[in-house]
């Protein structure tokens, strides 16, 4: 059994900022609980009914004192609202150059897949000292991907991509649980992360089955699903180059222009009639109940390496 201990382990540079913060609410509680119930305390035992403290010159008020006992609680909760706003963002937005997972949920078990194509089912194995953002949907429910040692949790809810990321600072497995009741099993829809050293990572990545990386299986998915045919110049069906569409300002037909993001692609591809690009008739097909949201990620991972660089290696 695990020995007994308050906290979950501190395994990311998160982890350290949330407890921290935890700490300081904690403090600062225990200085307000005191300034407030010691003096009860004191008082009630000094002027209780037959004592004999001194009840001449009662006090009349202080300005001083009241100001002090607004203004001073006002700044010291401004402050922890924003140590509090600061590491919210911090935590919420990954930052630019990381590593990629790609999490499906379903009930009751998570499927992960890594950029360079290799899966696992309800374990993450992630390089130690490496930022790793997943990217999740969910299949069916609205689940939780919570890590207790990184101080991560994040709903995975279907239709909508939502990210979560954290940067492992400590060797080692951790627990992988699911947050959000989510049926029958909702408790045996646990896991591991297991965080290794950089080199053991990279073995890991090539031992066993391997498969090909993402973009690549991304690229044939739109070869298979037809996705080509309209979109790679075809000259009978007037469809937008998709080079270079990820992250670009697109016009739709609506007047409104909106970021290509994981989101909008998803939705371009699941409900075309929704956002129409200008210029553009609504003639996609729904690819809904067609393709899985594993699949659906893997063509995004290819429309994103078409950006700059052409085409995904040959
Ligand atoms: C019958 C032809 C056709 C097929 C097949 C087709 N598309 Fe489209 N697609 C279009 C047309 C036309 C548009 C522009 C109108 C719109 O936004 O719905 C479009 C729009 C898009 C957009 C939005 C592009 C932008 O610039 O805003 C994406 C992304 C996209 N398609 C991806 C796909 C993928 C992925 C597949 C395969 C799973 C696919 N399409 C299959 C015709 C097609
Ligand atoms: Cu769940």
């Amino acid at each position: 059994m695990d020995k007994f201990r308050l906290f979950p382990v501190e395994a990311s540079t998160s982890a350290q900022q949330v407890d921290w913060l935890y700490f300081g609410l904690t403090a600062m509680m225990i200085f307000f609980i005191a300034v407030v119930f010691l003096p009860i305390i004191f008082f009630s035992i000094r002027y209780r009914r037959g004592s004999s403290a001194d009840r001449s010159n009662p006090s009349s008020g202080s300005n001083l004192l009241e100001s002090g006992w607004t203004l001073f609680p006002l700044v010291v909760g401004l402050g922890f609202f924003s140590w509090g706003a600061i590491l919210y963002y911090h935590i919420e937005r990954p930052p630019k150059e990381t590593l990629q997972v790609q999490v499906v949920a379903k009930q009751w078990m998570w499927k992960l897949q890594h950029e360079e194509g290799k899966k696992e089912i309800n374990e993450l194995h992630v390089p130690l000292g490496r930022d790793i953002t997943l990217t999740m949907t969910s299949q069916d429910v609205i689940h939780s991907f919570f890590v207790p040692a990184f101080r991560v949790k994040q709903d995975v809810v279907p239709g909508r991509y939502t990210t979560e990321w954290f940067h492992p600072t400590k060797l080692g497995e951790y627990h992988l649980f699911c947050a959000e009741y989510c049926g029958t099993n909702h408790s045996a829809m646990i896991g591991r992360v297991v965080v290794m050293r950089p080199e053991d990572y990279q073995e890991w990545l090539s031992t066993g089955e391997t498969g090909q990386s993402i973009a690549i299986e991304g690229r044939r998915l739109f070869r298979e699903r037809g996705c080509s045919g309209c979109h790679e110049g075809s000259p009978a069906i007037r469809a937008p180059v998709l080079e270079g569409v990820y992250g670009k300002q697109v016009p739709l037909a609506s007047g409104e222009i909106v970021t290509a993001d994981d989101q909008y692609l998803r939705d371009s591809i699941l409900l075309p009639g929704k956002q129409i690009s200008a210029g553009y008739e609504n003639i996609m097909p729904s690819f809904s109940g067609h393709i899985s949201e594993a699949e659906i990620m893997k063509i995004i991972a290819y429309l994103k390496s078409i950006n700059a660089q052409g085409p995904a290696g040959q």
